[in-house]
């Protein structure tokens, strides 16, 4: 038996959580595994299956080093379940059953509730890879391409951790769901992804860096939700999940950085002061100030509609049944049931933008993404500082919550990117100065032309401080041939 910190890698299936003793749940992934490998090679990074990359994977789930690195073809990447260890007592944190031993079956009353969630949850991640297949192709280095492979590989993983809980508490509406999450497409007309952001296209590598800095965040903040849950074997798989996701983060936070970094860079060289010279910047071959500020006018947006209607009963019932809790939870001070307690809301009320006091209970949506929002916050003071040390008086900035919403208190009224409410016709004839244009995105996709040589970098990017696993700058992370 595994003793929790160990992985097991004897079978098909590496995994923490004792498989070679579990027959039942060992033949239902078996048995799931060769759909999940075809679709891996049909949805999966198209062109560069037959590539050894340079991956990291999971070794041990303690906090220390639980992760080595080394040449693997994809399709042979050892997509794992692994669960963060036991911890010892855990009770339920909050909710009706608040200080109950902490579920390690699922609770009956509740279980349509925690499949739906799981559902969703697994539903992104392999989203995310089909949304990301055909970015090999235009990789800016062997650098970049390889930190995409590894964000799509632990993303497949992602969905293993869901499927995994699916499988062995779920019997068959777990297998049917389990299919189905492999059944889905990104964007397809008849079986969408489940979320609205995840059916967008990732046309470009800013693209791809805004949607790891943003979208992924938001898999953070409801990953950090669901590793607070009452049910305990949730709560471990998304604390390692967890683990994983900073990476992601890092890579569209430094990806951002660094182009902003190189067009900077460029705009000195040529003795260009004015960022909205756009002409003149764009034909150094870097991406314009402005629209790296439309693109994550759009991510940010695209986002914050992950988190739901900011008064929800959904949330409200998924706290109450200790299945989904707060971020940090276990760090806020307060009775953890919320009965009495209130929180702000901001919404559309006779031509402006308010905020009201609602039971705190409801408003769960919308505390997660003001958490959110504070997080993002400081990863784009980090973009500025790239711009203040060149000395440019251009800051990136995140656009009111109220813009360019779909799902929400504001998806009936048009804003700009203060907040200030616009009436349809202004928002069509000021719309594409606040969101990437057709020529915007045109002019972005002129500049993905592949750099493969090691060590190289497109012309648009700056290379990283540091290489993967302190590897040199010329550092071969992706070899191309077989
Ligand atoms: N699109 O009470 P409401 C990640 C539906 S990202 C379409 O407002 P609730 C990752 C909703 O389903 C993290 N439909 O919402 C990142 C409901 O429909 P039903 C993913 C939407 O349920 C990058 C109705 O509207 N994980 O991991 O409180 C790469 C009213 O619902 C949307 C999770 O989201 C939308 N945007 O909150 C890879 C955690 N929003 O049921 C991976 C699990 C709402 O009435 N999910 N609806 O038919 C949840 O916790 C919640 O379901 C949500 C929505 C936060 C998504
Ligand atoms: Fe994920
Ligand atoms: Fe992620």
């Amino acid at each position: 038996m595994p003793d929790g910190t160990q992985i097991d890698y004897n079978g098909l299936i590496p995994n923490n959580v004792g498989l070679a003793d579990d027959l039942r749940v060992r033949k239902a992934l078996e048995t799931w595994h060769p759909g999940y490998i075809d679709w891996w090679k049909t949805m999966g990074p198209e062109g560069f299956q037959t590539s050894s990359v340079f991956l990291r994977t999971a070794v041990g789930v303690g906090s220390e080093g639980w992760a080595k690195f080394g040449f693997v073809r994809m399709p042979e990447y050892r997509w794992g379940v692994l669960l963060a260890p036991a911890v010892e007592g855990r009770t339920i944190p909050f909710g009706a059953h608040k200080g109950e031993p902490a579920w390690q079956e699922v609770p009956g009353e509740y279980r349509a509730m925690l499949r739906r969630l799981l559902v969703i949850q697994g539903d992104t991640e392999p989203a995310s890879v089909e949304q990301q297949r055909y970015l090999g192709a235009t990789a800016p280095s062997l650098y970049d391409m390889r930190n995409l492979f590894q964000v799509n590989v632990e993303e497949g993983r992602h969905l293993w951790a869901m499927v995994y809980l699916l499988q062995k508490y779920f019997g068959r509406d777990g297998r049917e769901e389990a299919d189905d999450l492999l059944r889905r497409r990104s964007g397809h007309q008849d079986t969408p992804r489940m979320l609205g952001a995840f059916n967008e296209q990732t046309p470009d590598w800013l693209s791809f860096f805004m949607f790891t800095f943003f979208t992924d965040r938001d898999g953070k903040m409801q990953l950090a939700a669901l590793a607070q849950s009452g049910f305990d074997p949730l709560s471990r798989t998304c604390r390692f999940m967890l683990t994983e996701e900073a990476h992601h983060m890092f890579v569209g936070e430094t990806g951002i950085a660094r182009t902003i970094q190189r067009t900077v860079e460029a705009m000195q060289a040529a003795g260009i002061e004015d960022p909205y010279d756009i002409e003149r910047v764009r034909a150094l071959g870097v991406i314009d100030l402005p629209t790296i500020q439309k693109k994550a006018n759009l991510h940010f947006s695209l986002t914050l509609d992950l988190f739901g209607n900011e008064i929800s009963t959904n949330a409200a019932n998924a706290f109450n049944a200790g299945l989904k809790g707060r971020y940090r939870e276990d760090k806020l001070e307060d009775d953890h049931q919320l009965t009495s307690l209130f929180y702000p809301v901001m919404r559309p009320r006779d031509g402006a933008i308010v905020k009201e006091d609602v039971p705190a209970l409801s408003a769960l949506n919308m505390r997660l993404r003001d958490d959110y929002v504070e997080d993002a916050l400081a990863g784009v003071g980090r973009w500025n500082r790239v711009l203040e040390r060149a000395g440019t008086q251009f800051r990136i900035t995140l656009p009111h919550v109220a813009f360019n919403r779909r799902i929400g208190e504001f998806n009936a009224i048009h804003t700009d990117t203060r907040g200030n409410i616009l009436t349809d016709q202004e928002w069509l004839v000021r719309r594409e100065t606040m969101l990437p244009s057709v020529s915007d995105n045109e002019f972005i996709a002129s500049l993905m032309k592949p750099s493969w040589a090691p060590g190289g970098y497109a012309g648009w990017i700056a290379p990283p401080r540091h290489g993967i696993d302190n590897m040199p700058g010329d550092f071969e992370y992706v070899r191309l041939e077989n």
